[in-house]
């Protein structure tokens, strides 16, 4: 007994002395710091922030350990209170979307304006190009630093009633938006009837019929099982998608030494683009896959044809016209610029 004693006194000092002459300025590194997500790792989303956290985990030896907070439960689950989280502290971490944090950061909007973003290239025309440098910019003056860009998806319209094709389909039904006041615009002017829920609270929503329908991205429609949900009718109106950005706190970020910085960075760059292709496997093929599955489970898929979808665009327009320059005309004009040049 008292040899281990002492065997253990040896080490611990050892340890100690190793600790004190190799990482001076290690030495305010948490155990561990809390990633905050919508969803978990069954949904692309939490996966990219599980991948992002292994990265972490392995690159820096341990060093910097992230845990994962799915269903924004650092926050209650009121996710549109996550920006706000993350810059007072009460999250180290986050992947969160462009929607639940627009709230705070106006500018975020951008990626809600109805019909903005005809297909992948332009969402990456956005991200990948100067609008995502000019947003990183405006996340930076907020007090968040960003890191990465990821991706929830294009959010398409479901409900139990009956197969959308026209705006005037959508008369009177009760849909479940984001607390996202552009939500609200949209789907009043086309004639619907909108309440603002979290996603915590839709589920139950959905399943007991107090809403009709909701709009989400389809890789969110099939890991949640909202066919059980009554939502029999899928309509692919590719209205709007929103990014996942990855971020940090900002007093974290300066605790760490810029090496790893460097790799937490890094990390979020190769689990963004891991995570992109995650959200968009079974859309993005020619033959869109993942909607054979879904129709399989006895769900009618509507797709728009050029000019169904056109009418869509038209009842939307005047709430366009608004937020653009509620966001900032010089942006949204940068961003139309950017996508009608988009190599496909
Ligand atoms: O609440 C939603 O609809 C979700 C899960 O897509 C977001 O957090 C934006």
């Amino acid at each position: 007994m008292i040899k281990r004693k002492t065997f253990l006194g040896l080490a611990m000092a050892t340890a100690a002395l190793a600790f004190s002459a190799a990482a001076p300025a290690q030495s305010a590194y948490k155990a561990e710091y809390k990633m905050s997500l919508v969803l978990g790792p069954a949904y692309p989303w939490g996966k990219g922030g599980e991948i992002w956290a292994n990265l972490v985990r392995e690159r820096t030896q341990g060093r910097i350990n992230i845990k994962l907070y799915p269903g924004v439960s650092l926050i209650q689950g009121d996710q549109t209170r996550e920006f706000s989280a993350i810059r007072q502290g009460v999250i180290d971490l986050a992947v969160g979307s462009t929607i639940n944090w627009s709230p705070q950061v106006k500018e975020l909007n951008l990626f809600s304006l109805p019909f903005l973003m005809p297909d992948y290239a332009a969402m990456d025309a956005l991200t990948q190009g100067d609008v995502g440098k000019e947003i990183f910019k405006i996340i930076d003056k907020a007090g968040v630093i960003p890191l990465a860009w990821g991706e929830n998806g294009y959010r398409e319209i479901s409900n139990s009633k009956l197969a959308i094709k026209k705006p005037e389909d959508l008369k009177g039904l009760k849909i479940r938006v984001v607390g996202s006041p552009l939500f609200l615009d949209t789907f009043t002017a086309l004639g619907a009837n909108p309440t603002q829920m979290s996603w915590a609270d839709a589920q139950p929503a959905l399943a007991t019929g107090a809403v009709d329908g909701q709009e989400n991205p389809m890789a969110i429609y099939t890991a949640a099982k909202l066919h059980t949900m009554a939502q029999k009718h899928v309509t692919m109106w590719g209205y709007v998608a929103d990014p996942l950005i990855f971020v940090a706190n900002k007093d974290i970020w300066a605790s760490w030494t810029p090496a790893d910085q460097a790799i937490v960075k890094q990390a979020a760059i190769d689990a963004g683009k891991q995570e992109t292709a995650i959200a968009r496997k079974g859309l993005a093929e020619a033959d869109k896959p993942l909607l054979k599955d879904i129709a399989a489970n006895g769900v009618t898929v509507t797709q728009l044809s050029a000019q169904e979808r056109d009418a869509f665009v038209k009842a939307t327009r005047p709430v366009y016209e608004k937020w653009k320059n509620q966001i900032g005309a010089g942006l949204v004009n940068t961003a139309e610029k950017s996508i009608a040049a988009r190599k496909p």
